[in-house]
């Protein structure tokens, strides 16, 4: 069982990999995809919607996999992750705690880890930040925000 509880996840997103897209796009440096608030665990769902494998690749955080395929992890799967390979039409569970490095402008990545994919644009952005705080804009938007 995951160290970090599930239920106590304060948000549940769901990302679709299909193609070199999640959620049907690819990377833009300027777009924030997700906003995290700092101080919360959350679930998030990769469902591969493609008849390839990929492999999800979180930055910031580590995750543990709550249920993979709808199994149990194995005992491989089943400690500190910061990547999951899915088979094509699996989805996984992973539950992640988000505790520091809070910035609006500053932006995670999460992407395929399979260089042709993650080379392709597969990849999107989010940031952590502090309660009620909004996401900013990343250092790369044509209109940066110093504060
Ligand atoms: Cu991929």
């Amino acid at each position: 069982m995951p160290e970090l509880d599930p239920a106590a996840a304060a948000a549940t997103r769901e990302f679709s990999l299909s193609g070199t897209q999640i959620n049907g796009t690819n990377t833009d440096m300027e777009r924030i995809d997700e906003t995290v608030a700092l101080g919360t665990t959350e679930e998030w769902r990769i469902t591969n919607d493609d008849g390839q494998p990929h492999s999800f690749h979180v930055h910031d955080v580590q995750f543990q996999i709550i249920d993979i395929a709808g199994a149990e992890p194995s005992p491989s799967l089943a400690g500190w992750k910061d990547t999951v390979l899915l088979r094509p039409g699996e989805t996984a569970r992973l539950v992640m705690a988000f505790s520091d490095y809070a910035d609006p402008d500053w932006p995670y990545m999460f992407h395929c880890h399979l260089l042709a994919h993650e080379d392709s644009g597969m990849m999107g952005q989010f940031v952590v930040v502090r309660p009620g705080d909004e996401a900013g804009s990343p250092p790369s938007a044509p209109h940066e925000h110093h504060g």
